[in-house]
């Protein structure tokens, strides 16, 4: 017998929402990249985590339950510590969530926004999730009045200001980063474009898309969208796109045809970790 009950739930048994907004919160959080913590260190820091990284709050009902999904190869070391910081984080906030790590196979170019749309797809067979948060995975947010759930309105912008652009903007159509859609605006604008080999130019793609969709982009605050990106270099396999130029002119053109509905990949393997999923895809390579 446990008198949790007392105060979580209602006489008919039914768990009380979570106050609509956390009491948790702190605000401005010191990121620093100087000890690499241990896996099983964040294992026994989070013990309400259940397999495959998912949680819910375990004294109340959650507002919002929103899917985490992280393109991945190779990086061990910077999801290490993006584990570190986001779960806690994401407790914080009284979110339901999973995360989602997309990894994807060989040593073919990396393509992110691919990537991105194979993780929506498998995350949308989990839950009804409200909320799909695009996360690269060496970005640390700073501060956790950074809410990760969605604007109902329009796709929303969240990595708005990170320490390598000197928390500011870089331009005006910036969505790289970190981005949060609901699974409407985000079928309305046909995902994401499978076409971007190697790095650079599918962020801009996006941010045509939403327009072309008809959207507009919804931005968390600057003085609340600072994120610390873990120093690299860019990864082999990941190249700069030298077409990305030539892609963006026929984004217009072509936004219908390239997306969601023109999806194709194997599924290799689903991994239930302690700390995240591990979805292994094979998404082909350059044409
Ligand atoms: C910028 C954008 C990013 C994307 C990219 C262009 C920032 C902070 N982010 O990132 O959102 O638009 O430019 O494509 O400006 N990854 C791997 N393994 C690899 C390569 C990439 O896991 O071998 C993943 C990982 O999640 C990484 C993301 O892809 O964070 C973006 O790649 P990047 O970090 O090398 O590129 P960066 O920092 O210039
Ligand atoms: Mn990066």
């Amino acid at each position: 017998y446990t008198n949790l009950s007392a105060f979580t739930l209602h006489s008919d048994g039914k768990m009380t929402h979570c106050p609509l907004k956390s009491p948790i919160l702190v605000g401005p959080i010191t990121v620093v990249f100087t000890k690499l913590p241990s896996e099983r260190g964040i294992v026994k820091k989070n013990p309400y985590v259940q397999s495959g990284g998912q949680y819910k709050p375990p004294h109340c009902l959650a507002h919002y339950k929103s899917a985490i999904i992280i393109p991945h190869r190779n990086r061990e070391l910077h999801l290490r510590y993006l584990l570190y910081y986001l779960h806690p984080f994401l407790q914080r906030q009284q979110l339901q969530y999973r995360i989602y790590l997309i990894h994807q196979a060989g040593n073919g170019t990396f393509n992110r926004a691919k990537l991105l749309n194979v993780g929506v797809k498998e995350a949308l067979k989990n839950e009804d999730w409200d909320c799909l948060i695009m996360h690269d995975v060496d970005l640390i947010p700073e501060n956790d009045y950074n809410l990760y759930i969605c604007d109902n309105r329009y796709p929303k912008h969240m990595s708005s200001a990170m320490d390598k652009f000197e928390y500011s903007l870089p331009y005006w159509s910036y969505f790289g980063g970190v981005s949060a859609l609901t699974p409407g605006q985000y079928l309305r604008m046909n995902g994401f474009p499978n076409t971007y080999w190697g790095w650079g130019g599918e962020d801009d793609d996006i941010f045509m898309r939403i327009q072309l969709a008809g959207m507009a982009v919804s931005r968390t605050p600057l003085n609340l969208g600072h994120y610390k990106m873990v120093v690299h270099n860019r990864d082999k396999g990941n190249q700069a796109n030298k077409k990305r130029f030539t892609l963006l002119k026929r984004t217009k053109r072509i936004w219908k045809q390239d997306g969601m509905n023109s999806l194709d990949f194997q599924l290799i393997s689903i991994e239930e970790a302690k700390l995240y999923t591990n979805i292994t895809v094979d998404i082909g390579d350059t044409p």
